[in-house]
């Protein structure tokens, strides 16, 4: 088998990729070791940068996002039992829009299947090699047979746990690397939202994080420990907890059916170079932020935006400048999302170990972001997504 572009992971970032390729006729075929309805149903992301959105719209993929998705401009910041308004347009003149990556992944299967592209689901034993040559190869196993493609590139967009970074040869790539002694456990409720904006709370119980996908749909998030136990988390205790840490006078959480529940860990990584020979990493495979920036999903979409222009420079005037400047290229917006990341979630978390001293300059810091403009703003234009980085 040939192909000129080598797809591992159908995430947001493979698919992607594989859908700004097909616009420009450049042939790939997209590799995912999950099945279509595991992808299609793996709640994440639900928070979409403008570029993103347009991004995706240009792609041809942006039909049901533009009639679906919810335009928020600003976000409430909750500390010391008051709620503050950040107004993220009028600071940036930028919106958000509240879409899922459920139905982001939702929306490119189907792009990609209804022109008849070639997506494996449910392959197994994935690996690559020969990545130093110029017939990078991939070697897999689909329906039981074996197969060999071969590639001009590959793009590795296998997320945090794939297979291609760790196929890299020891001693290329440089790691930089923060675990967080804590982690989210989210809920997805079948209620109407209770917030006109998202709410991020600070309490000294911990965070909580009040988000929405749909009007009548609400996704709610709690600081726990990063191993928690679900088993402890009956629905009665979510709810419990999520009242106490937003609770504001003359306003009500409403409550409904809980739908699915999860804990995920949270940490900071981005491996550099992220690129060898013909081995292009792109989206969680090459870092990884704490969501509490809303960043990983946006940060994903744009480095297979990158790939893609790279990708198309080289086969349209068989230069390969743009793709040697790839990983250069990413790495400038990845660090300023790890910082802005960093910064909200050592914010707005509570920190194991922390002392008085830590909190009231958390505290002071809260303030500050909600009473100076300059420094709203500065979060304002993280958030929203720089245009420049
Ligand atoms: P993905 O989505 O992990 O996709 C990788 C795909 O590769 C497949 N795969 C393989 N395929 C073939 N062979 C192998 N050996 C393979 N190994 C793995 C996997 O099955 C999968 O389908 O990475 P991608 O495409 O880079 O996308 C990244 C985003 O998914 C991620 O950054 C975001 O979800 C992060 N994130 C958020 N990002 C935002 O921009 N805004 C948010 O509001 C936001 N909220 C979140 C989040 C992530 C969260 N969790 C669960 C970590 C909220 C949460 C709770
Ligand atoms: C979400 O809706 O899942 C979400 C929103 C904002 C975040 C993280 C997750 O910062």
């Amino acid at each position: 088998m040939r192909t000129q572009v080598g797809i591992v992971g159908a995430g947001p970032a493979g698919l992607t990729l594989a859908q700004l390729l097909a616009r420009e006729r450049i042939e790939s075929i997209v590799l995912e070791d999950r099945s279509r309805g595991y992808v299609e149903r793996r709640i994440r992301a639900g928070v979409l940068e403008q570029g993103t959105v347009d991004l995706l719209r240009d792609a041809g993929v942006g039909e049901r996002m533009g009639r679906e998705g919810i335009v928020h401009g600003g976000i409430h910041l909750q500390f010391d039992g008051e709620r503050h308004h950040v107004p993220m347009r009028d600071l940036t003149g930028r919106s958000i829009v509240i879409y899922g990556q459920t139905e982001v992944v939702k929306d490119l299967i189907a792009a990609r299947l209804a022109d008849d592209l070639p997506l494996l689901f449910e392959v197994d034993g994935v690996s690559v090699d020969e990545l130093e040559t110029d017939r990078p190869r991939i070697r897999f196993v689909h329906e039981g047979a074996e197969h060999e493609l071969e590639c001009d590139a590959i793009a590795g967009c296998d997320g945090f746990h794939g297979v291609c970074r760790p196929s890299i040869a020891d001693g290329v790539l440089r790691t930089f690397e923060r675990e967080y002694p804590f982690g989210w456990l989210g809920v997805l409720a079948q209620v109407a939202p209770s917030m006109d904006e998202l709410v991020y709370a600070h309490t000294e119980r911990g965070f909580a994080l009040l988000s929405l996908r749909s009007p009548t749909l609400s996704r709610y998030y709690l600081q726990v420990a990063h191993d928690e136990d679900l088993a402890e988390w009956p629905d009665e205790r979510i709810w419990e907890e999520l009242q106490d840490r937003t609770a504001l006078e003359g306003w009500t959480l409403h409550e409904g059916p809980i739908l699915e529940k999860g804990v995920t860990g949270m940490r900071s990584f981005v491996c550099e170079p992220m690129q060898h020979g013909n081995l292009f990493l792109a989206g969680d495979a090459a870092h990884i932020v704490p969501p509490t920036g809303a960043k990983g999903l946006n940060l994903a979409i744009h480095d297979v935006r990158v790939l893609a222009e790279a990708l198309v420079h080289r086969y349209r005037t068989g230069s390969r400048d743009l793709l040697d400047a790839y990983s250069r290229e990413c790495l400038r917006r990845v660090w300023r999302c790890e910082h802005f990341s960093w910064w909200m979630t050592t914010m707005l978390h509570r920190l194991p170990g922390a002392d008085p001293f830590d909190l009231q300059l958390q505290r002071s810091q809260l303030r500050y972001v909600t009473t100076s403009e300059a420094e709203a703003r500065a979060l304002a234009e993280n958030y929203v997504g720089l245009e420049r980085v």
